[in-house]
């Protein structure tokens, strides 16, 4: 970024690619350097004190104490400085995430689906319609159970792991889950919202620069956490026609990827991936931990004792 942002840089802050994002590194930049002040400053004053009423130099406490209001005007210009901090310029940014919606016409709208450990993006389609979902229909074709004879569904568009947006225009997301609590978190859009079962959680962004974005999991959702990765791709206007009218012509003609994928080298999928089974649920047979039963068997002594 530019010579303002040392600390973000070096906490390993992405570049921001989001219209509101600098908002939101300006207020951890700032914060960032205060704390820094208020570090040095007590500890200054720390081993000031130190020193200063060492034993050797006052055997005897003075039970008034301090006698000057330094400390207290300093105290107090420390909580007004957080009060603004607070007050003025962060929650008028989260009123302004939360409220603030933009005006539909101009937004792309996809539903977010999380599971473990993938996501999963749902677009309207032509029609801009969503199709009927429903869980009992989910299977490992139709991932997120979409009503085959629900005619809003039929062009509607699925897909797994790699959403594309259009740059400069806003994007509004309904974050859902299918299973356990996770995030949906875009370090370089600066926001993330939990995707809770049950609940339809909206979030919105307006990228502004082209470009590949990670998604990543916030939420420690499972032993696949860590591999729970997707892609928001940011397209110029013409390639994001072109990459919607692919998955136009495609939505109606090919299945969706299996939705219980599993990131590399993980574990085959048990009944529930990345979960312990309750203490009540059968044994599974572990053939890896079962010992072998022949040797322990005593061999007939063909002697005959
Ligand atoms: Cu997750």
């Amino acid at each position: 970024m530019n010579s303002l942002a040392l600390i973000n840089e070096f906490l390993g802050q992405p570049p921001n690619a989001s219209e509101h994002g600098y908002q939101i590194d300006h207020i951890l930049e700032f914060a960032h350097w205060f704390m820094a002040a208020l570090f040095f400053g007590w500890s200054a004053f720390f081993i000031f004190v130190l020193i200063r009423f060492r034993k050797s130099r006052h055997p005897k406490a003075d039970h008034a104490g301090v006698r000057s209001g330094i400390s207290t005007h300093l105290e107090f210009s420390v909580v007004l400085i957080e009060a603004v901090l607070l007050i003025g310029f962060a929650i008028p940014l989260w009123a302004k995430r939360v409220n603030e919606f933009p005006p539909t016409q101009d937004t792309i709208l996809v539903h977010v689906v999380g599971q473990q450990f993938n996501w999963t993006f749902h677009m309207p389609g032509p029609d801009g319609q969503f199709g009927r979902r429903e869980i009992g229909l989910v299977t490992n074709s139709n991932p997120l159970g979409i009503d085959p004879n629900d005619p809003a569904g039929k062009d509607d568009i699925v897909v797994l792991g790699e959403l594309h947006v259009p740059v400069n225009r806003p994007v509004i997301i309904e974050l859902s889950s299918k299973d356990v609590i996770h995030n949906f978190c875009l370090p370089h859009m600066r926001i993330a919202a939990d995707a809770i079962p049950g609940s339809l959680i909206p979030m919105w962004f307006k990228p502004i620069k082209a470009g590949n974005y990670e998604v990543v999991c916030g939420q420690l959702c499972g032993l696949g956490h860590y591999g729970m990765k997707g892609m928001v791709v940011v397209d110029e206007p013409a390639e994001y026609q072109t990459w919607l009218k692919e998955r136009a012509e495609l939505a109606g003609t090919q299945n969706a990827p299996p939705a219980t994928q599993r990131p590399a080298g993980e574990p085959p999928l048990g009944p529930t991936p990345g979960t312990v089974p309750p203490p009540s649920a059968p044994k599974t047979e572990n053939p890896a931990a079962k010992p072998e039963q022949k040797p322990a068997q005593p061999a007939p002594t063909p002697s005959g004792e």
